[in-house]
């Protein structure tokens, strides 16, 4: 069996976010776990598709993210979300809802490589200014103080980073 439960990935754009928690989601599927995994291109299409990247428009989707995931854990699953979450008080808010029921992940990739990697060609245009408060640009990451985990995606592979997950999992009785 296993319980609701939510792990926040946050990072850069390009960090591996979703990369990361489409594996290990895999992972879980092969145990028969059941889950579901929120990120920007579906969330920002459909529920919160009237905000930007302001800081309010930021605080606001990071918080019915927080809400809509609630109600997943509530639900019996394991979910995952892999959104930026720059500021430190918006995550703060999501654990304070959360409660025992989440655990922050810090996907931690130097911006040097968030940028090599650059797979949607966002940083280059945030570099030529065609885009405005990039984060990491010329706009705030704030990193985690106390995540719960931090993972490393510049030096380890995705399949170590999805066992350090499993094994988080389990020590929490997640799984
Ligand atoms: C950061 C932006 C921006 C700006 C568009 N800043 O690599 P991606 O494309 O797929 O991931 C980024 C995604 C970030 O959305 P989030 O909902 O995760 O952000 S937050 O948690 O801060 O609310 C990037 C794209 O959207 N994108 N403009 N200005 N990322």
């Amino acid at each position: 069996g296993h319980r609701g439960f939510v792990l926040w990935f946050t990072g850069l754009s390009g960090s591996g976010k979703s990369t990361l928690s489409a594996a290990l989601e895999l992972e879980l599927h092969k145990r028969g776990i059941k889950t579901y995994r929120l990120d920007g291109d579906n969330v920002r299409m459909g529920l919160n598709q009237n905000l930007g990247f302001s800081a309010e428009d930021r605080a606001e989707n990071i918080r019915r993210v927080g809400e809509a995931a609630k109600l997943m854990a509530d639900a019996g699953l394991v979910t995952l979300t892999a959104f930026i979450s720059p500021y430190q008080q918006d995550r703060e808010g999501v654990k304070v809802s959360l409660g025992e029921d989440v655990a922050e992940v810090f996907v931690k990739a130097p911006l040097a490589v968030c940028e090599e990697r650059d797979p949607k060609g966002l940083y280059k245009k945030a570099r030529a200014g065609e885009i405005r408060n990039f984060t990491g640009i010329d706009d705030p990451y704030e990193e985690p103080e106390a995540p719960d985990l931090t993972l490393d995606t510049g030096k380890d592979s995705i399949q170590k980073n999805v066992s350090v997950l499993i094994t988080y999992l389990q020590e929490k009785g997640v799984i």
